[in-house]
Order: C-alpha cells, then sequence, then structure tokens
C-alpha cells in the first residue's frame, strides 16, 4: 500500500564530501575568531589635535592670536593635502588646547615658506613652558616647498597645549598638524560596534554555511 504517511524516510549518511564540507565551516569559524580577537587587542594612538588640516575651512579647534595683530588665515591658495591650510603672517601665532592630557606625544605638521630668501622660522611651544625653533630652507635652499616636521615630545610635563608661531614677515603655511598621544592601550569597542561586528560576521558564517550546504 502505497501511503505516503507510512513511508519511513531515507536516513541521511553524512558522505566524504559532506565531512570536508563541515570541517571548511569549522575553520571558517575560528578564523573569524582569531580575526576578532585581533581586532579588540590592537592598540591605538589617540589624535589629540583637532581641525589639524583646516579642512573645516576655518579656524575650529584653533584659538588665532587676537586681532588686529593676527592676520592669518586659512587659505584655499595652496595646500599640503586638500584643500585648505593655514597662512600666517609676520609674529603671529595660534594655539590649540587639548581636552584630554597626555605626557608625550609624536607632533608633526608641514610647513612652507613663500619663496623668501633666508631660511623660513617657525616655533612651536608646548603647554607654554617648552619650545622648538625649527628653520627651513635658506643658503641656497628655498623655502618654496611643504617641509615636513616631526617632532617627538617626551617630558616630564602635562601636555595640553600646543602653539605654533611665525616671525618672518612674509607668511608662511602649515598644514596637517598632528599630534598623537601615548598608546590608549587594547581598544575596546562601544556596544553599538560590537553589536554590528557581531551581527556582520553572523550573516558572514550564515552565508558560508549555506555556501557548503549546497
Ligand atoms: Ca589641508
Amino acid at each position: 500500500m502505497l501511503n505516503g504517511e507510512n513511508l519511513e524516510p531515507f536516513p541521511e549518511y553524512p558522505s566524504p564530501c559532506r565531512k570536508e564540507e563541515k570541517m571548511k565551516y569549522k575553520i571558517l569559524i575560528v578564523l573569524i575568531f582569531v580575526l576578532s580577537f585581533s581586532f579588540c587587542t590592537t592598540t591605538f594612538a589617540v589624535q589629540l589635535i583637532v581641525n589639524g588640516g583646516f579642512e573645516t575651512g576655518d579656524f575650529t579647534g584653533w584659538t588665532p592670536q587676537d586681532p588686529p595683530v593676527f592676520d592669518g588665515e586659512i587659505t584655499s591658495i595652496d595646500s599640503n593635502s586638500g584643500i585648505y591650510s593655514l597662512r600666517m603672517g609676520a609674529v603671529d601665532w595660534i594655539s590649540q588646547s587639548f581636552s584630554s592630557v597626555a605626557t608625550s606625544g609624536d607632533l608633526s605638521f608641514f610647513a612652507k615658506g613663500t619663496g623668501f630668501s633666508g631660511a623660513a622660522n617657525v616655533r612651536v611651544d608646548y603647554s607654554d613652558t617648552t619650545f622648538d625653533d625649527l628653520l627651513f630652507g635658506g643658503a641656497g635652499v628655498s623655502n618654496d616647498s611643504w617641509t615636513t616636521f616631526t617632532l617627538v615630545v617626551n617630558n616630564s610635563l602635562l601636555l595640553d597645549k600646543v602653539t605654533f608661531s611665525t616671525f618672518e614677515t612674509d607668511p608662511i603655511l602649515f598644514d596637517d598638524i598632528s599630534l598623537e598621544g601615548p598608546d590608549q592601550g587594547p581598544a575596546v569597542p562601544e556596544p553599538a560596534t560590537m553589536f554590528l561586528l557581531g551581527t556582520g560576521l553572523a550573516g558572514l558564517a550564515g552565508i558560508f554555511r549555506k555556501k557548503f550546504r549546497k
């Protein structure tokens, strides 16, 4: 009697090919966990400078010297990267204070003279207590090209502010100012980030699982 209700389903025996697919799936899951772990243990340095490339087109994050002494401006005439840079004239200064305080960090920036004779002089102050005088160009070397400076700030002071000053009568341009604080240890993603990461990985695992089952 051919009655569908009485027919026993064929038992499912795993084929060697199916076993191999399951093994691939397990390896994939292990890889995902390893990648997740490395993501969670990566250290990161905090960028302390806001608007270091001046790409907001204004002085956001910065405190310029009080006008009318300050005749600097954000200009789109020239830049090291992006559209804008900071142009400062004679005896101008601009500073930025940080909400987070660090004891050391790597300060880097680009500066460019405007082709005047002699060396261009730029002063960088840290927290109003120490400074570096930097010269570029001069003695047959033009200052009319973007020059990069990297200063390792490492002192016992609390670093909460940097100031850039110019002393030339001709303008000097600044761009891409960056101050990275010390490594903050393992990155701890926010719960929302972890949720997105988790659902993304689960989705990825699902896609591979379906693929392997085909
Ligand atoms: Ca820029």
